[in-house]
């Protein structure tokens, strides 16, 4: 099922150290590299599919939601408020291709959305 050469299923083999923050049958969560916020995890499906459209199509986007959910929780942003974002594609600026949900938390966020 991991995609070759794909670095978000390097990351969920383990064969790329992250830090980890949640695990659960379909969905791993670790803090992104070069976060935008005190909080910045990413939420990706075990399952590589590229992004949020084959995600959607086959059914993927609850439990990454869900995931989100008690993530935030855990990470002590659920009573505050945090962004969720996912990029798509080139317009998206999405540079990773493998679904991610970005959870952005633990400060003041812009109004900004693009
Ligand atoms: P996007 O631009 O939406 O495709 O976001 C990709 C994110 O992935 C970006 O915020 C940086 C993060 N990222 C890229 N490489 C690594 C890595 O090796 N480890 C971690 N933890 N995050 C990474």
């Amino acid at each position: 099922m991991p995609m070759e050469d794909c670095l978000f299923c390097k990351i969920i083999a383990g064969d790329i150290p992250s830090a980890k923050v949640f695990e659960n049958d379909e969905v791993f969560a670790f803090r992104d590299i070069n976060p935008q916020a005190p909080v910045h995890v990413l939420i990706v499906p075990k399952k590589h599919v590229a992004n949020v459209i084959e995600g959607a199509a086959c059914g993927l986007m609850n439990a990454l939601c869900g995931a989100a959910a008690q993530i935030a929780a855990q990470e002590g942003i659920d009573k505050t408020g945090f962004r969720l974002i996912t990029n798509c594609g080139h317009d998206g600026c999405q540079s990773v291709g493998h679904l991610h949900l970005h959870l952005l938390g633990g400060r003041q966020l812009s109004e900004t959305m693009a």
